[in-house]
């Protein structure tokens, strides 16, 4: 019997290559942008998971593009795993399973679009780091991936977000919405909107880098979270990066840059307890060996000279991003509690200011490497 209520979900598992008939579906409460499920298929007597996703058209207004990107880049990885003669592919690089009439997500009466992933099994993600093996395991994935998808054959990838980590079109975007304040919410966050004011001369430093040709442009993830690394519970080892909706041309210091924001503190995002949140060096060391060992057949030596400035950049890019939300009333990253998306912010702004204490030892030991 069905346990769940969702009509909606009957109707789109109908639509996938998939054998079998639905058993039950879970909502997985991971992410702040898209509607992610994972749904239990009899097949044959064994049962089966995948994942069924809404991607929100909201957020990315070219779902058709977002595909294309996902289904180009997981098809190369996987060629290119063949190739290295590795095991267990499926569980490495995602499998698309294509609608009945062969497209990559199904598109229903009302507008909505899903698509359907194999779930992969006997993994997991995790919202904090655990310890700084884990840590290395996120970096040398994420920087792997870059790797791999170097030598992407065919044109540029599509931009699903244009300028997405454009950190000075995101600062004008504060600017607007402090000007504009329409849910009068600027008074409460004034220390906040002081604080991300105050740090402008960062703003450009790497888009005055890419200008100037010291840092060229890859193919990235651009949203490199730690829970977007699916570890094997046997082994603890990376097996996949997943969500890959913004892979696009980026500039490999904002994966790094992102590594650092959600892997560096033993604390999630939204923290409460500001005294928690910090920069551990013992988890930034691990993660730029780990990254630098994968990546090192491309990076250019300028280019990761500047990994360990990325961090900074990053997670004030990503604050700003929630204050900017908040102050324009939440429409943006899901929400689950009034003040949530201050509160992220509040908690990323306070990894900055740790991240400052150790700016020279972290820029120090890149080097080192
Ligand atoms: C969003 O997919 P999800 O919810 O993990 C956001 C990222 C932010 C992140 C902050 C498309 O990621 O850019 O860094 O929230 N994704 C998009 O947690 O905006
Ligand atoms: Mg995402």
């Amino acid at each position: 019997m069905m346990t769940y209520k969702e009509e909606r979900l009957l109707d789109v598992s109908k639509q996938f290559q998939i054998y079998g008939e639905i058993q039950h579906a879970e909502p997985c409460k991971i992410g702040h942008i898209n509607e992610t499920y994972t749904a239990t298929y009899n097949q044959g007597g064994v049962l089966v998971r995948y994942i069924h996703q809404r991607i929100n058209t909201g957020v990315f207004q070219k779902p058709q593009d977002v595909m294309d990107n996902v289904a180009r880049v997981t098809r190369h990885l996987r060629q290119k795993l063949v190739v290295a003669d590795e095991d267990d592919i499926t569980r490495k690089a995602l499998v698309i399973i294509p609608t009945h009439s062969g497209k990559s997500y199904y598109r229903n009466h009302s507008g909505e679009c899903w698509r359907t992933f194999v779930f992969i099994e006997n993994a997991q993600t995790f919202e904090t780091v655990q310890s700084p093996e884990q840590a290395y395991e996120a970096a040398f994935a994420f920087g792997r991936f870059q790797c791999l998808l170097a030598d992407l054959p065919g044109k540029r990838l599509a931009e699903t977000i244009p300028d997405f980590h454009n950190t000075r079109k995101r600062f004008i975007a504060l600017q607007d919405a402090v000007r504009a304040d329409t849910r009068n919410r600027a008074k409460e966050a004034a220390s906040e909107i002081a604080f991300a004011l105050k740090q402008e001369p960062i703003v450009d430093v790497l888009l005055d880098a890419l200008k100037r040709g010291e840092v060229p442009e890859r193919i990235t993830h651009n949203d490199t979270k730690f829970n977007n690394v699916m570890l094997d519970n046997a082994t603890g080892k990376a097996l996949a990066v997943v969500d890959l909706d913004t892979v696009m041309p980026g500039l490999v210091h904002y994966d790094f840059g992102d590594m650092v924001r959600t892997t560096t503190s033993p604390t999630a995002e939204d923290e409460l307890d500001l005294s928690k949140v910090r920069m551990q060096m013992p988890m930034f060391k691990a993660l730029a060996r780990g990254y630098i060992e994968a990546a090192s057949p491309f990076l250019k030596k300028k280019e990761k000279s500047f990994i360990a400035f990325a961090g900074k950049l990053i997670t004030y890019t990503i604050g700003i991003r929630f204050l900017t939300d908040f102050l324009q009333g939440d429409t943006y990253f899901r929400v689950h509690r009034p003040h949530h998306n201050l509160d992220r912010c509040r908690a990323q702004f306070k990894l900055v200011e740790s991240i400052v204490k150790h700016e020279d030892a972290m820029q120090k030991y890149v080097d080192s490497l």
